[in-house]
């Protein structure tokens, strides 16, 4: 096993791959040699590494020579386009878009969930959608304990989730609504500054949004478990950073509030925030540049047998995209699986 890698950031101008530089350093990823990556509109600028100016260059298939892990968020159509090539050059691709998820020889990886699944990648592993990894960490703990039937949940997604221009809308919308200026609307079909959205990506025809499809696919696969019950409705929030979800379980044996938060402290990766006396539960404001889920607002749902709701905040920068890819390349490091 080496011990630094030459590491690309695939969209290093976005706001994942901002966030992968930023994390890359932060948790002292051992790096050799770092490329910048992301489209000709950006080649010749420079992004921040460990202090130093990096120049992006153009994402072609030539980018990946001599590069042993390959960081792409740059969207589906260009990981379909490019993964290939990153692995032909000997790369591990983790890959930040839907591209591969559903494929079968493609893990689907949260660390805190399914880490033996890194060991039968063949190039690519897959990074989940931001929501159901959040949802997965806080949940697997219960799934471990007493099994899950079923998982109802709703999201609050901030525009972070859509990326760089998404979040300058909602501040400018912002803007001139306070300014009483006329609002601008162009990222999604809708104002989203003082609004709700109760749609995330195209229409499916069953009348479910593709984010709520890929919420259900993705927890039955990272679970391994097909027959998992998973309803989902995805709601964009004019929120900056950092995704909530309200999630209603039904378990297939009982299990206390008592016993979830007890099995909530000890979590990998969950931070237990439940004291509603205090008025302290989890929120965008607290998990914002942390690297935990945060689980709160932990209670009976009396209305079925064995269901209990939760709330579920977590960093979709981080944990959802960024950070559960570096975990990864870690793993990857610590296993000896990189060439
Ligand atoms: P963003 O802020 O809009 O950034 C997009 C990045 O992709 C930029 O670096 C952009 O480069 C690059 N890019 C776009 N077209 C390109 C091309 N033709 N060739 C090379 N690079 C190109 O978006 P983001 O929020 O960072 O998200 C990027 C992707 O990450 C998403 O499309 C999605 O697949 C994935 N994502 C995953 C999650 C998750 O839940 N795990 C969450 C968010 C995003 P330029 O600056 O040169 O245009
Ligand atoms: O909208 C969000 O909050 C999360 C967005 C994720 C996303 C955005 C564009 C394309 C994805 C994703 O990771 O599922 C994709 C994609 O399908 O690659």
């Amino acid at each position: 096993m080496a011990s630094s890698y030459n590491v690309a950031v695939v969209g290093a101008t976005g706001a994942v791959g901002g966030v992968m530089l930023k994390l890359l350093e932060e948790r002292s990823f051992p790096v050799k040699d770092i490329r910048a990556l992301a489209s000709s509109r950006s080649a010749g600028q420079t992004v921040i590494f460990d202090g130093v100016e990096v120049e992006v260059e153009e994402l072609t298939p030539e980018s990946f020579e001599g590069i042993q892990i390959a960081l792409f968020s740059a969207g589906g159509a260009r990981s379909k386009e490019f993964a290939p090539a990153a692995v032909a050059a000997g790369a591990v691709v983790i890959d930040n878009s839907s591209a591969f998820r559903q494929e079968p020889n493609v893990p689907l990886v949260v660390p805190e969930v399914n880490p033996e699944d890194i060991k039968w990648h063949e190039g690519i592993i897959a990074n989940p959608n931001c929501s159901t990894i959040q949802m997965v960490v806080a949940l697997k703990p219960i799934y471990d304990a007493v099994g899950i039937e079923r998982i109802i949940v709703t999201t609050f997604q901030s525009v972070s989730g859509t990326g760089n221009k998404a979040i300058e809308e909602l501040f400018s919308q912002a803007e001139s609504v306070l300014e009483s200026g006329e609002v601008a609307v162009n990222v999604y079909p809708h104002q989203i500054a003082f609004n709700v959205l109760p749609h995330i990506e195209h229409f499916h025809e069953s009348g479910y949004t593709n984010e709520e499809v890929k919420m259900v696919n993705e927890t039955r696969k990272i679970f391994g478990d097909p027959k998992i019950g998973v309803s989902a409705t995805c709601v964009r929030v004019p929120v900056y950073n950092a995704h909530s979800e309200a999630v209603n379980i039904q378990t297939t044996r009982p299990i206390s509030v008592e016993e979830v938060r007890r099995l909530m402290l000890s979590a990998p990766g969950v931070t237990l925030v439940d004291n509603p006396d205090a008025d302290e539960y989890p929120m965008p404001l607290i998990a914002e540049g942390r690297d935990d889920v945060f689980v709160g607002r932990i209670r009976d749902d009396d209305s079925a047998e064995n269901s209990l709701n939760l709330w579920v905040v977590s960093d979709n920068l981080r944990k959802g995209a960024a950070t559960n890819a570096i975990q990864i390349a870690e793993l990857l490091a610590a296993g000896g699986l990189l060439k």
